[in-house]
């Protein structure tokens, strides 16, 4: 180090007011910009973007083997090394900056340029170049005024005069009489302002997600679903609507609060046995072909009669075209999804690649995933039950085999393969209700998804099985309407219903629990006639 950079000649505490100065300056420029970019939906902070250009720029070795190394915490690791590159680079800076502060402000100005570029080439962000810079910028306004101000303060001794400074001679530790108090004011003034930038982004960031989900809008499917055939809905009073509105959606799940993440963060790995591993980031996956389908999801816990069942309008890249481009290795049977919470299931590959629409949806309904049920994508698999096939806030799928992994819900005794089970419900009557005697629309949902129905019978206390009107098919992927005009004469009565699926499959009569495997058993209904 040459001798006017030479700054071992100062106090320690000196230096360490330097470094201190240095790390301080930093962190105040990345919080307020970490509070720019909360203010706007879908601008990732000028941290994560020089990560993702990180990412981008590292070679694939390297990005092998930190994905090795750290698995699913490759992310936070990358973080923690930027991190750590800003705090020793800005601690530097504040040290050569006792003895050359426009050396300071050079490495400060230099750090706030790549973010710059970083933000500026950020694919991720969802907003145009003026408001995507707009957070690096007040970073490199931030430190820098923050780092001039606060050496100004501590490094020269200030003339009385001119408020100008004097060149030190090499070897003086001009910081045993620095102002302290001008000091202490800049020290507080930027401590705030990372502070209340922090703070400030903290409490905006549980809201990452909505405010990303706000600002996305979801490209038009290359391939509609078409409208919902004429008389696929029944009009009859009580029944369940055939397609089922976001905020009527049932919601299962194992997260407390649904992990928070936004779209520009997002990204997939589709990896394991196959011959070209992909990486997808939300955006990637909206230029792809997107097709739009009606499918009905079911709970495995759905009791005979239960609502843990929906249909859904469902917008997404169809999951073969993704493995057909990443080439599935031979001998593989299963994909293994994991969600950003750390949620996985098991899926037979076979479902996902015989011709059935199975996706990885970024819409429903029309929308943007809500939060709930899986922002920014999910899967969505016709015929499964959800818990082997719908994971939410999805990130990974590894193609790998049944035989060398346990799911979330199979470690935990459910059965490692699901396929829904062809089931009926009586929505109306309402079980214990009291219907006045005379034509009865007795009528219901019946469902065996990629079977389809076929038939739906229903009979009052063990008669004759009666054929029901069954609403027009759409597709063999959803619930099907049915209705049923009853004679009903006084007394009580109990109404049962069972479906048939397209191959002249029963549903099973037999009652058992939903675990393992699903429930079977009839529904029954008893009324009251008068
Ligand atoms: N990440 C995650 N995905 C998940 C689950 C979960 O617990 N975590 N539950 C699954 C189960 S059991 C079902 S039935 C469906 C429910 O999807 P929904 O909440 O959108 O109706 O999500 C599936 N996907
Ligand atoms: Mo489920």
């Amino acid at each position: 180090m040459s001798r006017t950079l030479d700054v071992t000649s100062f106090r320690p505490d000196t230096r360490l007011a330097a470094a201190g100065a240095g790390l301080l300056a930093a962190g105040a420029g990345v919080a307020a910009a970490a509070f720019t970019a909360s203010l706007f939906t879908g601008v990732p902070s000028p941290i994560l973007s020089v990560g993702n250009a990180t990412i981008t720029l590292a070679p694939s070795w390297l990005r092998d083997f930190a994905v090795e190394q750290f698995g699913t915490a490759d992310k936070p690791v990358l973080l923690a090394g930027i991190y750590t590159v800003i705090a020793a680079v800005a601690a530097l800076a504040g040290l050569l900056g006792l003895r050359r502060p426009w050396l300071a402000q050079a490495i400060t100005a230099i750090l706030g340029l790549l973010a710059l570029i970083a933000a500026a080439t950020d694919r991720t962000s969802l907003s145009s170049p003026p408001v995507t810079v707009l957070p690096a910028l007040v970073a490199l306004v931030v430190s820098l005024v923050a780092i001039s101000w606060l050496l100004s303060a501590l490094g020269r001794r200030q003339q009385a005069q001119a408020g100008s400074w004097s060149e030190p001679h090499p070897g003086d530790d001009v910081g045993a009489d620095f102002d302290r108090r001008k000091f202490l004011e800049a020290v507080a003034v930027t401590g705030a302002v990372l502070i209340a930038g922090g703070v400030g982004s903290r409490l905006l960031g549980p809201a990452q997600a909505l405010a990303s989900r706000r600002g996305i809008t979801i490209p038009a499917a290359a391939d509609a679903a078409g409208a919902v055939p004429a008389g696929a809905s029944l009009d009859v009073r009580g029944l369940t609507p055939y397609l089922t509105s976001n905020a009527d959606f049932y919601r299962i799940d194992t997260a407390l609060t649904p992990p928070d993440v936004p779209a520009a963060t997002w990204s997939l790995r589709i990896h394991g046995a196959v011959k070209n591993e992909l990486e997808l980031d939300f955006f990637g996956l909206l230029d792809r072909r997107l097709v739009e389908r009606r499918v009905t999801l079911t709970c495995v816990s759905n009791e005979i009669g239960g609502d843990l069942i929906g249909n859904a309008t469902w917008t997404g890249v169809l999951l073969a075209d993704l493995l057909a481009e990443a080439g599935v290795q031979p001998g593989a049977d299963a994909v293994l999804s994991t969600s950003a919470d750390g949620f996985t299931a098991g899926t037979p590959i076979e479902a996902l690649t015989d011709g059935r629409d199975a996706m990885i949806a970024v819409a429903m309904n029309g929308e943007p995933l809500p939060i709930e049920h899986g922002f920014p994508a999910r899967m969505v698999v016709p015929g499964l039950y959800g818990y082997v096939s719908a994971t939410k806030w999805l990130t990974d799928l590894e193609v790998t085999n049944f035989s060398k992994f346990s799911a979330y819900w199979t470690e935990r005794g459910w059965s490692e393969q699901a396929p829904i089970k062809t089931a009926s419900r009586i929505d109306v009557p309402a079980s214990s209700a009291t219907v006045r005697a005379g034509t009865v629309a007795v009528a219901g949902v019946a469902w065996a998804q990629h079977r389809g129905i076929k038939a739906v019978e229903v009979r009052v206390d063990g008669g004759e099985w009666q054929q029901t009107r069954l609403a027009a098919a759409d597709g063999v992927d959803t619930w099907r309407q049915w209705v049923w005009e009853w004679s009903a004469r006084p007394g009580d009565h109990v109404l049962e219903v069972r479906a048939t699926d397209s191959a002249g499959e029963p549903q099973v009569v037999e009652q058992a629990p939903p675990r393992p495997d699903g429930a079977t058993g009839l529904h029954r209904v008893g009324v009251t006639v008068t």
